[in-house]
Formats: structure tokens, sequence, C-alpha cells
């Protein structure tokens, strides 16, 4: 595969762990993932729901804005449009917020994009990877087990919410959590895109 390192990263081989706050500890009891924002019918989907939905696996670059990238890696998600498909849009949604994880908030974290360029098969609620042995690895806890986003590779790694708790699907763009705090709301590492 054709390896494409965008302005002002460098490449690892390592894969770092970056988040604000604590390490979310799974609780299948209390976990659950909610749709809701501009929708004709709100869920909330159990894990068990979830982990029915159709899988996909896919093999994307990672670009943190801390400057590390990491090439091609494997994983195993639903991908966003299953979730879509479960609501029925109002008029005119053309943004997602994805929510997480944050200090024991499950709606602490949040990242903003918009919805049609993560409708494709690379962009996914991963739970499982492949290690550098090929074999398949539960996401760790520390890279938000059970559940994280992988946003496709035109986007930084911050809009890869761990510990996802649900989304948000809005008609206007929204600032996220990094985004309140000056980070770009496009994101594309390709364009350098940082800083708002
Ligand atoms: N819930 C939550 N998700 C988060 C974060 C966070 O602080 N909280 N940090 C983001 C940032 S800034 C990055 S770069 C990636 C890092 O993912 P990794 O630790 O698996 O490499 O997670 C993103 N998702
Ligand atoms: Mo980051």
């Amino acid at each position: 595969m054709e390896k494409k390192l965008p302005p002002g990263q460098f490449e690892t081989e390592s894969w770092p762990i970056l988040h604000q706050g604590d390490i979310y500890q799974f609780n299948e009891e209390t976990w659950n993932f909610r749709l809701f924002g501009h929708v004709e019918n709100e869920k909330n989907l159990s894990f068990h729901e979830v982990m029915s939905l159709p899988k996909k696996i896919t093999t994307v670059d990672m670009h943190c804005v801390t400057t590390w990238s990491k090439f091609g890696t494997t994983f195993e998600g639903i991908p966003m449009r299953e979730f879509v498909n479960l609501v029925q849009l109002n008029n005119d949604v053309n943004y997602v917020m994805l929510y997480g994880y944050y200090n024991g908030d499950p709606y602490g974290y949040c990242a903003n994009l918009p919805l049609q360029p993560l409708l494709g098969d690379d962009a996914l609620f991963v739970y499982r990877f492949k290690d550098e042995n090929h074999d398949w690895q539960d996401i760790s806890p520390k890279h938000g087990f059970p559940l994280r986003f992988i946003p496709p590779d035109s986007f930084y790694l911050w809009k890869g919410t761990k510990w996802v708790t649900g989304i948000r699907f809005m008609r206007d763009d929204e600032a996220g959590f990094w985004e309140e705090l000056g980070y770009s709301m496009t994101a594309n590492p390709f364009k350098e895109e940082r800083y708002r």
C-alpha cells in the first residue's frame, strides 16, 4: 500500500495513547449507545444490540495532530452507516457529534464531523484490531474499549472518540471538545488543518 505522510507528520510503528481524563472501565449493565438529535426516532442501544449490527474490516492510517502518523492498522468494527440506517434523519442533517466518556461523564468528550464522508467502509466504530503479529486483539481500555470511533484518514485522530456513547445528528456544524479549545472544525491532515 502506498504511504502518504501528511505535511508536518512523522511515521511511528508504535501506537501512542492520547486522551484527557480517566480510562473508562467497561460495565455492560450500564453501557448504552444513544442515537439522538435531529431524528424522528431517538434510540438507545444495549451493548448486545450494537454488537449484533453488521461488521466490516478496514485498514486505515491514523494521523494525530501531535504529529505522529501510524500507517495501515487493520480494524474490525461497525460502519457509521449501520447506525444511520437505524434512524430516520430529519431533513438537512449534515453533521454528527460523536460522544464519549470523559472522567465518568458519558457525554464529556465529543468531536464534530460532516456525515457524508463517514458513510463508506473507512468510518468504523471499532472493537478489535490486528497487532504486529497479525493476530486479532481487543481494543485495550486505554485505546477505547469496548468501542471507539476511527475516522477516515482525511481527519486527524482527535475526531476518533474513544469509549463512544452516542451519535447526535445535527443540521449545522458545532464545535466539539478540542474544537472549542481552538482546534480545526474540518481537521484535514493533508491540508494541515490543525487550528482554527
Ligand atoms: N473519549 C475520548 N476520546 C478521545 C480522546 C479523549 O480525550 N477522550 N482523545 C482523542 C485524541 S486527541 C486522539 S489523538 C485519539 C488517540 O487515540 P489513541 O490513544 O488510541 O491513539 O483519541 C481521541 N479520542
Ligand atoms: Mo490528539
